[in-house]
């Protein structure tokens, strides 16, 4: 009895965890759910996708219908996608293009082939490994603008949020994507690439999507994806695609008066995130972190053990309860949430 009902508390996180992109924001409107954007195999249990090589890695829509109907924008406009539950996982965040091939209804297409640029990122913030930030997390919508380069025609616009909260094993990243329908108005003369597929943009080894983002604290962050196009003939150059940080960094003297980064006090920017995931003095609050490895100072020497002087990097120890009534779970070795 006490393992039916240990069964049942899962699935009802499971049904209650994750979320979906369900809702396009065109001329400054939010537009109903499904009703540019493609309904996806997700939209009932919210589950994301974890294989990079399969269809759904591109408009999650094998089970669904499939269509939507197709919003007009104009060229240089901005959009976005709403989120009914926010994106509450620590992850990054990319918006790709397609347009149709002449002469077919982007409702008839499927995005195949090697057709997407990328417009938009919303990656991580890095400081050369004593903090790492996600600003795209627990955003409840985003919006970019169309280059006003984008030729006119009929486009689909892929939103891809990548959950990196298990992605330091194979297959542990979480995508929750989809895809809204578009016509652009009033285009440019520019030429939109590099162009990828899906599936065939990421093998899944990525050092962006294959990543502990906990132990050590990554140094830098490589956003997954080709360059950046944001408009004119060729690609941008590649904004982001390596970031280090970016935000202020406001070094404030200490007593220590020597050369070491460790002298100084790093301050991040966090003008998106909310503080939903954060700890609360001694107890997490829900979806914060409460425990794995250098979280609660437990190190695993053996593996570690060539790296020692990563070690001096790890967090001080952080809260191991949770704020009431979330309870802690272990998600791997190096994290443990409340929920
Ligand atoms: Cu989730």
């Amino acid at each position: 009895m006490k393992f039916l009902s240990v069964l049942f508390a899962a699935w009802v996180v499971k049904v209650s965890a994750h979320y979906t992109l369900p809702a396009l924001i065109a001329g400054g409107v939010d537009t109903a759910q499904w009703l540019y954007v493609r309904q996806t195999n997700n939209w009932e249990t919210n589950d994301p996708v974890t294989d990079v090589t399969i269809d759904d890695i591109r408009c999650y829509t094998s089970t669904e219908s499939d269509t939507s109907s197709t919003a007009t924008v104009t060229a240089g406009s901005t959009i976005g996608f709403t989120a009914p539950i926010t994106l509450y996982h620590p992850g990054v965040l990319n918006v790709y293009m397609a347009q149709a091939p002449a002469g077919t209804d982007v409702a008839d297409w499927d995005g195949s082939g090697e057709v997407w640029f990328r417009i938009y990122q919303i990656t991580a913030d890095t400081d050369g490994g004593e903090t790492i930030t996600f600003p795209s997390q627990n955003l409840a919508q985003v919006t970019f603008p169309i280059p006003a380069e984008t030729p006119s025609g009929q486009y689909l616009v892929r939103i891809e949020h990548i959950a990196l909260h298990v992605a330091n094993v194979y297959g542990g990243a979480q995508f929750y994507l989809s895809c809204a329908q578009i016509e652009v108005t009033n285009g440019g003369n520019g030429t939109p690439g590099p162009l990828v597929a899906f599936p065939g943009a990421y093998t899944g080894n990525e050092p962006g999507i294959l990543i502990n983002i906990y132990y050590p604290i990554p140094a830098n962050y490589t956003q997954p994806g080709p360059p950046l196009w944001t408009g004119a003939g060729g690609s941008s150059p590649p904004v982001g695609t390596t970031s280090t940080v970016t935000s202020t960094k406001a070094s404030t003297t200490t007593t220590i008066s020597t050369t070491s980064t460790k002298a100084s006090t790093t301050t991040v920017s966090t003008t998106t995130t909310s503080s939903t995931g954060s700890s609360t003095g001694t107890t997490a609050a829900e979806y914060g972190q409460c425990g794995g490895q250098g979280w609660t100072g437990e190190l695993l020497l053996s593996f570690f053990g060539s790296q020692a002087p990563l070690i001096k990097n790890a967090p001080d120890t952080g809260p191991t309860a949770c704020a009431a009534p979330y309870t802690c779970h272990v998600l791997n070795a190096y994290y443990s949430q409340c929920y």
